[in-house]
């Protein structure tokens, strides 16, 4: 436990934890499962193209998330493209997206020629909303909206769909966070003409790699399939162009594993936000971001909001303090997208342009969850922050 401003890691001190503990899930399955699942794939001698595994993986998506179709990917990255491809969206087009996401989200516009058109989030619950598309939706080339359901809560769903439906306007989703929430009480997976998941090792879904579109329009999916290009039980259809997007029987062993163990992992998220939250109570400038009760949630990623009025120190500060004592916490997402390269030079128009996204930019961070943050790791990482807060102006003094 510290005492003085003198024992923070930043100044020359020990440090909090011994090695480093990163933002993300990690949830590994066991290693016996593993070697198990390993044997299998060498005596079947089928790594990829829509291997054993990978059918059931898909049927099991299927049933888990109350969809028609599950299209698996090489990650949702190359899933986002594909999709936006496979909508039939018009070359140059621009899509409406919010600039406070993952860069994927727009990246995967711009590889399939697309233009992404950045627009503001709510600043409550840091999506995209009926609101924040509104003033874009008559713009000369707009074709469709790509909603981000930032940290697994839905965006306005309701609102933003008959929206882009009176203007004509095709809606899609980039679901990476979202896996196993619902929005209204339906699992998001449903909803537009498609949603995109991502099974990166951080997530609370993991294949290590690897992602994953979702949609009941059953022509789309066929299109989709052939795009991805690989055998299976596809019918030929015509389609923009081919691409590889194959997953491999690796993959889908990993991801089914991690699916057994699915619910367990949200459960033990959903312990450590609880008790992030109990512990952070009533540290002044200090925001935890919350959810609503009546929807299902993975707790994947733990978000906090930093007001440096009330805190006594800036996001940025805060974040390097606990870096120093080996807590990796992250700054999803800065700059926000509008903000990087390429985009900022693409696209001058959006870099002054998005007060309420810069503002998050500003204050958000993510705190260590997932498997291997224990809840006693917790205990330290919340007592340094109350620390921090407590001498914030002596510790300012000395950073300055
Ligand atoms: N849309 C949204 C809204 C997204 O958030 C993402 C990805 C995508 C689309 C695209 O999905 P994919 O194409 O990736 O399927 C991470 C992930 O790479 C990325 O998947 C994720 N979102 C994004 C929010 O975060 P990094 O660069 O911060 O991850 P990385 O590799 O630094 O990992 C974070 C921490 O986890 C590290 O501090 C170390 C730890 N770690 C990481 C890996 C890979 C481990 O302990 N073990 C590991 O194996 O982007």
């Amino acid at each position: 436990m510290k005492k003085s401003v003198a024992d923070l890691a930043l100044f020359g001190a020990a440090q909090a934890f011994a090695s480093t503990l990163p933002v993300g899930q990690i949830n590994l399955p066991s290693q016996k499962d593993f070697v198990a699942a390993f044997e299998g794939i060498f005596s079947r001698r089928w790594y990829t193209n829509y291997g054993p595994l990978e059918q059931e993986l898909e049927a099991r998506l299927c049933e888990f998330l109350g969809v028609k179709n599950i299209i698996l990917m090489t990650n949702a990255t190359i899933g986002l493209a594909i999709a936006a491809l496979a909508l039939g969206l018009p070359k140059g087009g621009k899509v409406i997206v919010p600039s406070f996401t993952f860069a994927a989200s727009a990246e995967s516009l711009s590889w399939v020629g697309l233009q992404p058109l950045f627009c503001e989030v709510d600043p409550h619950t840091h999506s995209i909303s009926a609101k924040s598309i509104r003033p874009h939706l008559a713009k000369k080339g707009v074709c469709a909206v790509l909603g981000v359901h930032l940290w697994g809560r839905g965006c306005d769903i309701e609102n933003i769909e008959p929206l882009a439906a009176e203007h004509g306007l095709k809606v899609f989703y980039d679901s990476a966070h979202a896996i196993g929430c619902t929005y209204k009480g339906k699992t998001i997976g449903q909803f537009g003409a498609c949603e995109v998941f991502s099974m990166h090792a951080t997530k609370v879904l993991s294949a290590g790699e690897g992602g994953f579109v979702a949609t009941n329009d059953d022509e789309l999916a066929e299109i989709i399939r052939n795009m991805r290009s690989s055998y299976g039980h596809r019918k030929k259809v015509e389609i923009p162009v081919y691409c590889n997007g194959r997953f491999s029987e690796a993959q889908a062993a990993m991801a089914l594993m991690s699916l057994n163990d699915f619910e367990k992992n949200c459960q033990n998220n959903k312990r450590r936000y609880e008790l992030y939250k109990k512990l952070l109570a009533g540290v002044p400038g200090l925001d935890l971001y919350s959810f609503d009760k009546s929807e299902r949630q993975n707790y994947q990623y733990v978000v906090l909001e930093v007001d440096e009025a009330a805190f006594g120190l800036n996001r940025d500060q805060l974040v390097k303090l606990l870096a120093a004592e080996n807590v990796a916490a992250r700054k999803y997402f800065v700059p926000g997208i509008h903000r990087s390269i390429p985009y900022k030079e693409m696209y001058p128009e959006y870099v002054e342009a998005l007060p309420l996204t810069d503002e998050l930019c500003t204050r958000v961070m993510q705190v260590p969850s997932g498997q291997i943050v224990q809840d006693s790791d917790i205990q330290i990482i919340a007592e340094l922050i109350h620390f921090i807060q407590r001498n914030a102006s002596e510790i300012k003094k000395r950073l300055s």
